[in-house]
């Protein structure tokens, strides 16, 4: 038998892990944080599995030590994190040192065992005090999370030079204020469109505060971005229901970023469905705002799990409707959704029902980087990729294992995937897993483990799965081979 080639990483490539603070962090009413809409969430009947909530999670307020030295041991190069704004600010406004205390030690430990410490400002954890006002809704959240962002750059600014704003402002809004389905679990497509808008307006005046503080600082966003087919590409109706799904997932985050606009096709599907919506829309997007949206950024994030395959008309055979996590009405992230339809293409599906679709990740990060980032001057990392699986603990040769073969080929062929893209010419300079350790999977609690570490959440003892193994051997070789090396 003759051995594949090695395929290499160029030498300037990341390799990471993400996780994000309300996931995993627990000690929710400690050092002064108060609840953040996801504490108010969890506490409404129905609306996460099991009633789980992020009281304790991975308990990694006290673990983060023994979490640091696990990312050395697996040679991680930098670690996605984000902060609690409930923390460093409990009630959206003043200060809480003790909170920010807590980023001084992790970012510390972090530059102590040589790990880039990368930032997330905001991973959907809005304080509650500030959802009372209206939430993203109420343009004020916008200047009020410019404010905490500068109270952190005043107290990790020497420390920390990787600052992302906003992860995936798409389920920030959407999948939140108009389907229900996250925190605060409202349905209103003019609440909607106006988050997403107040969303966008706070990274781009974040990022112009932050630039003119400090010009060395890398600053960008992080956006969930699909690649969206049509079923039959021979049929107009199949095609423009995969054009509507592009614009309201990626154009309308992506435009707005990039060329300050956002598509007007799309604002145009939305009048048809709800035209009130767009008028208040219409009236909230100020002179000057596009501007700010449009402050140039370092680099964009792309945060891809699976891609869609839709249609203008029922399928014959339609994909099996994924499990809802909870028996809590959900509703359409998608305001104008009218006449899309999913259909089903025979790809394996995780227990999320999530098609595995690596070609999608090549595919996308060629077209963002072509149509967006290339033009723009900024470069493209992916900040998350994973997948759920029903893992199993074992024990072996007397240690705890798990053989996660699936999760194993699944980060294999997604790093494969981006090699494709970076030989076709995008400048890809990192990749996170999604997620380093099981943890809080909002809507659906405990119950689905994205990590490449196992969390036991009676004991909190971590056990590095197959898949972090394979991942660690990855970042020591730089390279992947055509066939998995077998983990003993
Ligand atoms: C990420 O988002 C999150 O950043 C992270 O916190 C989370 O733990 C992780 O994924 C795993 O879920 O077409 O309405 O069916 C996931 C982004 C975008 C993936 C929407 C699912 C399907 C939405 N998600 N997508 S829908």
């Amino acid at each position: 038998m003759t051995t594949a080639p090695s395929r290499s990483f160029p030498s300037n490539f990341l390799f990471g892990a993400a996780t994000a603070a309300f996931q995993i962090e627990g000690a929710a009413h400690e050092d002064g944080r108060r609840d953040s809409i996801w504490d108010a969430f969890c506490r409404v009947p129905g609306a996460v599995i099991n009633a789980d909530n992020g009281d304790v999670a991975c308990d990694h307020y006290h673990l983060y030590r023994d979490d640091v030295a696990l990312m050395k041991d697996m040679g991680l190069q930098t670690y996605r994190f984000s902060t609690s704004w409930s923390r460093v600010r409990p009630d959206g406004g003043a200060l809480n040192t003790q909170g920010v205390d807590f980023y001084k030690r992790l970012v510390d430990e972090l530059l102590g065992a040589d790990i880039l410490p990368w930032l997330t400002l905001y991973h959907w954890d809005l304080p509650q005090a500030l959802q009372e006002q209206g939430g993203w809704t109420n343009r004020d959240t916008a200047d009020k999370f410019t404010e905490y962002a500068l109270d952190l750059h005043d107290a990790l600014g020497d420390r920390v030079n990787v600052w992302t704003t906003l992860n995936e402002p798409w389920c920030s809004s959407f999948l939140s204020y108009t389907a229900g389905l996250h925190a605060p679990g409202h349905y209103s497509v003019e609440e909607g469109v106006l988050a997403a808008h107040h969303l966008l307006l706070a990274h781009g005046q974040t990022v112009r505060e932050l630039r003119a503080r400090d010009e060395s600082l890398t600053l960008g966003i992080t956006l969930n971005l699909t690649v969206a087919d049509p079923a039959d590409p021979d049929q107009p109706a199949d095609v423009d229901a995969a054009r509507r799904i592009d614009g309201q997932f990626n154009r309308w985050f992506l435009d707005p970023v990039f060329r300050g606009e956002y598509p007007a096709d799309i604002v145009e599907d939305i009048r048809t469905v709800d035209a009130a919506a767009v008028a208040a829309w219409e009236a909230a997007v100020r002179p000057g705002d596009l501007e700010a949206i449009s402050t140039p950024i370092d680099s964009l994030g792309v945060n891809y799990y699976h891609g869609e395959l839709v249609g203008g008309t029922a399928p014959a055979n339609p994909p099996k409707p994924g499990d809802a996590p909870t028996d809590r009405p959900g509703a359409s992230p998608f305001p104008s959704h009218e006449g899309i339809f999913w259909h089903e293409r025979g790809l394996p599906r995780t227990p999320m029902n999530w098609e595995v679709q690596p070609e999608g990740l090549t595919r996308l990060l060629t077209r963002v980087w072509s149509e967006y980032a290339q033009p723009a001057g900024t470069v493209l990392y992916v900040t998350e990729n994973g997948a759920a699986y029903d893992d199993e603990l074992v024990v072996d040769g007397g240690e705890p294992r798990v053989h996660d073969h699936e999760r194993v080929d699944f980060v294999r062929d997604h790093l494969s995937a981006i090699l494709d893209a970076v030989d076709a010419g995008a400048d890809v300079r990192g990749y996170f897993y999604w997620s380093l350790l099981d943890n809080f999977e909002w809507a659906w609690g405990y119950e689905k483990r994205f990590g490449i570490v196992r969390v036991d959440y009676d004991t909190q003892a971590r056990t590095v799965k197959d898949s972090g193994r394979e991942y660690s051997r990855i970042i020591g070789a730089r390279a992947i081979e055509h066939s998995a090396a077998a983990i003993s």
